[in-house]
């Protein structure tokens, strides 16, 4: 994509005291502002892949001298490449430890925070609710509700946080606070209570839930799995895969109002369809290995690795070895209302 240029070229050289003047009074001419009317969103982030080879080593090594107790979280967010902060422009994602009989206390925000378990078994408790994850589990963590993290097992546990941070912040709407004496919270309500509730497809007749985001805490792989391997055998190919979005059972829209979920099969050998759109994703990886070309450059990826396919970079994921499965998280619902969603999809990659 070519870089805009101003309307006028030089038209500051042409009279410098006259744009000094505007410049006083902070104030740009519109016609020398490159790419104001841009034809296309200007590209300000880049793809990348962080590997959990390379990471989880030094989450152990932070084990040596950081507790979850005194750090709030032992977390690491990963920065675009090309940016301070986030992953992507609206979303943040890095892995997280906590190590048996460690906690993490509680507090709560506005923004919103999903958890897919990677290694381990332990328990994130939600607004009293606490919650078992396992490996391949998606956890909410919705917006402003109280979060803990608890550890009863006896192997690490790791799992991908991601968050809508970059998209709060930049509205001027991050709020934050911890529980009184920074302490777990209280558990109100039984283990994973709101999957009894809400987790079969059935819900609570004359439902009370009146939040946007999803009443289900937590939706299981040994549920997920399943139906992503079932929904492929019904519209999948040896050549293509299958997708399946998490959503709020009362709703059937996103689990959370700013971030949209989904889960991905591809068959070893197969690929998806190239696509781009305007909303970012971050995919991580849950099964199998492969690489995905995006933007014409290729990265590779292995299980438990975690890349960013940033706003409208044309994709394609293919699946090397093993049969794939890809979870992503995506910014999604933040377009939508706004009629900002742009999608093209293409059966050949196209030329760039
Ligand atoms: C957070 O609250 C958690 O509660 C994890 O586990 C990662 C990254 C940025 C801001 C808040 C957690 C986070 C976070």
């Amino acid at each position: 994509m070519s870089t805009p240029t101003s309307i006028i070229p030089d038209a500051e050289a042409a009279h410098p005291e006259f744009y000094e003047a505007l410049a006083a009074q902070h104030v740009k001419a519109l016609w020398t502002i490159p790419g104001t009317l841009a034809p296309e969103p200007t590209l300000d982030e880049v793809p990348y892949v962080w590997h959990a080879r390379d990471l989880w080593p030094l989450l152990e090594k932070a084990a040596e001298f950081i507790s979850p107790d005194d750090a709030e979280r032992r977390a690491f967010n990963a920065s675009n490449p090309k940016r301070v902060f986030g992953t992507s422009h609206n979303l943040v994602a890095g892995y997280q430890m906590v190590l048996p009989g460690e906690t993490a206390p509680a507090h709560r925000h506005t923004p919103s925070a999903i958890r897919l378990m990677l290694r381990g078994g332990g328990i994130t408790t939600v607004e009293g609710e606490p919650v078992w994850m396992e490996r391949g589990d998606l956890v909410l963590t919705p917006p402003v509700s109280w979060h803990d993290h608890r550890h009863p097992g006896d192997e690490p546990m790791i799992w991908l946080d991601g968050l809508d941070v970059p998209f709060v912040r930049g509205q001027h709407a991050q709020f934050a606070e911890e529980y009184p004496n920074e302490q777990l919270q209280d558990l109100t309500r039984p283990q994973d209570a709101s999957v009894a509730e809400y987790g079969v497809g059935l819900v609570p007749a004359h439902s009370t839930w009146t939040r946007k985001h999803s009443p289900l805490n937590k939706y299981a792989y040994s549920t997920t799995r399943p139906a992503l391997l079932r929904l492929w055998e019904v519209e999948g190919s040896p050549t293509s895969g299958s997708t399946l979005e998490y959503v709020n059972p009362l709703t059937g829209g996103p689990v959370i109002p700013t971030i949209s979920s989904y889960l991905s099969y591809i068959p070893e050998g197969g690929a998806s369809k190239p696509e781009r759109h305007t909303p970012s994703k971050i995919f991580c990886v849950l099964e199998g290995g492969g690489h995905s070309i995006i933007n014409g450059e290729r990265f590779d990826w292995e299980e438990n690795d975690f890349f960013v396919v940033p706003s409208w970079h044309w994709y394609q994921h293919i699946a090397d070895q093993g049969d794939a499965v890809l979870y992503s998280l995506s910014d999604w619902p933040i377009y939508e209302p706004f009629d900002l969603v742009r999608r093209e999809v293409r059966d050949e990659y196209p030329q760039l």
